[in-house]
């Protein structure tokens, strides 16, 4: 568990917790080198209601799993600062992608995560930070890269930790080809969730068992855990809860590949950090098809 938050006195309030959704408090010196989580430190806040900024004494800690998100009443993040951010939305599974892959390869102190909330934007997103308003984005070296594909393999190739590139003509084979395929494969479980085609589901699916079953010496798409698994599990995570809450769909039944496949994905904590709640995962589909 990280600790995300402080409390301190601030404005009129005697005692409040501090988030970056309440204050307009840079996530940057909330969260960087972890300096101002201890009892005793300071930290500099601006007070909403007058706009005056103050050095308050940080009164308590608290600990959640997660950094908040930041949203329309957030500070502006002072872009190229020469820091490594990578911003990402807790629901988006294109954002995952890229946060497993920073967690595998063990950047947590060198790429801060930035959570944002897409459904109230700061407007300082898409004119300092990404003008396709999109996530995820990294800012790295004074530029901005977006498309979750290309940014797993930007993260894999550019920073160090281990490799989540398969070594082989065989296996780069076979990650080219799963790796194109995977806006086909959601393509066509949505088509399924969407009542225009009943069977692109399974036949996806059967695609993925057969995907499984080509390298032999491990559970995952390329033997080791590599860039493809990173691609698709948040996709067959949401898919897999979804199907079977709505079409009591089990893409596992007749899957011994991909059961072993989930089981397995299952014991990487850089993924399951990232997962979201089941059950919230489930509901937010439902709304969003009843919207
Ligand atoms: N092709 C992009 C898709 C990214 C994407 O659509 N992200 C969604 C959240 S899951 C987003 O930022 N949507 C905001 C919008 O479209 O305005 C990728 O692979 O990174």
């Amino acid at each position: 568990m990280s600790v995300v938050g402080v409390k301190v006195s601030v404005c009129l309030y005697p005692s409040v917790a501090l988030s970056s959704r309440d204050f307009s408090l840079p996530s940057s010196s909330l969260y960087h080198d972890r300096k101002i989580l201890r009892l005793g430190s300071s930290v500099r806040v601006r007070c909403k209601s007058n706009g005056k900024r103050r050095t308050e004494p940080v009164l308590a800690v608290i600990e959640s799993s997660r950094v908040p998100e930041l949203d329309s009443s957030s500070e502006p993040i002072q872009v190229f600062d020469g820091s490594t951010r990578l911003y990402i939305s807790y629901t988006c599974p294109f954002a995952q992608r890229a946060w497993i892959t920073r967690n595998y390869k063990g950047l947590q102190n060198k790429i801060e995560l930035v959570p944002i909330d897409l459904k109230n934007r700061p407007a300082w997103y898409k004119e300092k930070v990404y003008t396709a308003n999109k996530v995820p984005a990294l800012e790295h070296n004074n530029r901005v890269i977006g498309e979750s594909l290309d940014l797993i393999k930007y993260i894999d190739t550019n920073f160090q930790g281990p490799s989540l590139t398969p070594e082989g003509l065989e296996k780069q084979a076979l990650a080219d080809e799963l790796l194109s395929y995977a806006d086909s494969f959601s393509k066509a479980v949505r088509s399924t969730l969407n009542g225009d085609d009943n069977n692109s589901a399974e036949t996806a699916f059967d695609y993925i068992e057969q995907a499984l079953s080509k390298f032999n010496e491990g559970p995952f798409f390329l033997s080791q855990f590599s860039l493809v698994d990173v691609a698709y599990v948040p996709f067959i995570e949401r898919f897999h809860l979804i199907l079977k809450d709505v079409m009591n769909m089990d893409v596992t039944s007749g899957r011994p590949n991909l059961a072993l496949w989930i089981q397995e994905m299952n014991k990487i904590e850089a993924y399951t950090e990232t997962r979201q709640d089941p059950q919230e995962l489930v509901e937010r589909y439902k709304k969003r098809v009843q919207a």
